[in-house]
């Protein structure tokens, strides 16, 4: 597959961009190789500056849910573009979303828009301390919330991707206020928490993992955690960045019947426009600024184009919930259809799903925490990387991801992937 042009660029990228990329994953420093650079994209697919076609199976790293450029998204934005980009003052159309935002998720009373996951993260870490009064949080191995710096401690995502232990920059007093603990592992925590009685905030979890592949919570983890925070009085934070609005109308929380005390949000509610949102009890987010003294501040946030993005994306999924379920069917075909191929080809592997999250990781042994993730087989899954790039599939450059499937996606593109990974096998076997 000629990538001239995607070449030329790339080089000229780093002479002005750090890396030549404004987000480390999509380098491909993990999977090598150089960056595709995206020309545009429609539906399902992705059109490279060369010509080149790919199914995608990122969705921009989980937003584009209904796939790019989906009609009604694009003509919002373009109608509300005629009425300036940014007011920097209160818009009906901030009040629209925080309602629509409420009536679709439980246990939210208030919620705050802010512009990314990171920032929706580290308000929420920042607000459950300023509440509970307390310093320390846990979180867990694997887990990524963002860039900020509570959070690079043992993370997932792009620290795991380019195995970064500690990340310079962060001090050792604020790694210090963040314990960590194996995904899965409540007996770990339970250990923790009584290490540090009563100097525990909050515990920030991805309800479901996305950020070491794909990694689901065992029976009873979940319920087990909020039994901990309750008697513990430790705030109870779901990251749900990824799985919001993506695994159910309600995220995680209703999918999995488990109420957090605080969630997040981001991707899909951007509709790919950057947007987060931090949101819970009334009783916790009332001490956020300006009603009480927890200091969080945006001059974007509730901007009016990442509003109605989001707002015609959230409304058309809370309208048609029929997406949910069409979205997840086509992740079990596809889980199946390589399913049958790994099997006739006989190397181990695990194939982690939930929802439309789905990864695959050469291993012999369940993925069920950062550790096993790391166990499986890397350099194979980065020839399969480079494998289905060619043969017009793009997967996330990394195997510490999780593949998100949007619903643009038809029965023939995920023919075709398994046909491809079965060639790969084939060649690889
Ligand atoms: P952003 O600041 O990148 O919008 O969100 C941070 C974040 C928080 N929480 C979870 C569970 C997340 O997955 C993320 C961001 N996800 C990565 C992909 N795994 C973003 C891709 C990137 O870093 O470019």
């Amino acid at each position: 597959m000629k990538r001239t042009k995607s070449d030329k660029f790339f080089k000229r990228a780093q002479q002005h961009i750090p890396g030549g990329v404004n987000s480390p994953v999509r380098a491909f420093k993990s999977v090598g190789g150089e960056p595709v650079f995206i020309k545009k994209a429609k539906g399902a697919y992705l059109y490279d500056v060369d010509g080149n076609k790919y199914i995608d199976y990122i969705a921009s790293w989980g937003p584009m849910i209904l796939g790019h450029a989906h009609k009604p998204v694009i003509k919002a934005i373009k109608k509300y573009a005629e009425y300036s980009t940014s007011y920097g003052a209160p818009t009906k159309l901030e009040i629209e979303m925080a309602e629509l935002i409420c009536s679709m998720v439980p246990n939210v009373d208030l919620i705050r828009m802010v512009s990314s996951g990171t920032e929706a993260c580290m308000s929420a870490v920042r607000l459950a301390r300023g509440y509970a009064g307390k310093n320390k949080i846990i979180k867990f191995e694997g887990n990524y919330h963002g860039h900020a710096d509570a959070f690079l401690v043992k993370a997932g995502s792009g620290v795991a991707t380019f195995n970064i232990q500690s990340v310079p920059g962060v001090t050792g007093g604020v790694s210090n206020d963040t314990l960590t603990v194996p995904y899965n592992d409540l007996e770990a925590v339970k250990q923790k928490v009584a290490e540090h009685k009563n100097e525990i905030a909050a515990i920030i979890i991805e309800p479901v993992a996305g950020n070491m592949g794909c990694i689901l919570p065992k029976p009873g983890f979940l319920e087990g955690l909020r039994k901990i925070c309750d008697e513990e009085n430790i705030v109870f934070i779901f990251d749900e960045v990824m799985t919001g609005f993506r695994m159910s109308a309600g995220g995680a929380q209703q999918m999995l019947g488990i109420n957090a005390d605080l969630v997040t949000y981001g991707k899909v509610i951007g509709g790919g426009l950057p947007v987060g949102a931090f949101g819970g009890k009334r009783k916790i987010m009332e001490h956020i600024a300006p009603l009480g003294n927890v200091y969080q501040a945006g001059t974007l946030s509730g901007n009016p184009l990442a509003m109605i993005a989001g707002y015609t994306t959230l409304k058309e999924l809370k309208d048609n919930q029929s997406i949910y379920k069409e979205l997840e069917e086509k992740t079990i075909y596809l889980r199946d259809g390589m399913k049958k191929v790994l099997d006739a080809n006989g190397r181990p592997y695990v194939i982690n799903q939930l929802g439309s999250m789905i990864s695959l990781h050469y291993s012999e042994q369940p993925v069920v925490d950062f550790a096993s993730a790391s166990k499986a087989d890397i350099q194979m899954f980065n020839k399969l990387f480079h494998y289905m790039l060619n043969n017009g599939i793009y997967l996330p450059p990394s195997a510490y991801e999780s593949w998100f499937l949007n619903n643009a996606l038809t029965y023939e593109d995920l023919d075709n992937t398994i046909s491809v990974l079965k060639d790969f096998l084939i060649e690889h076997s």
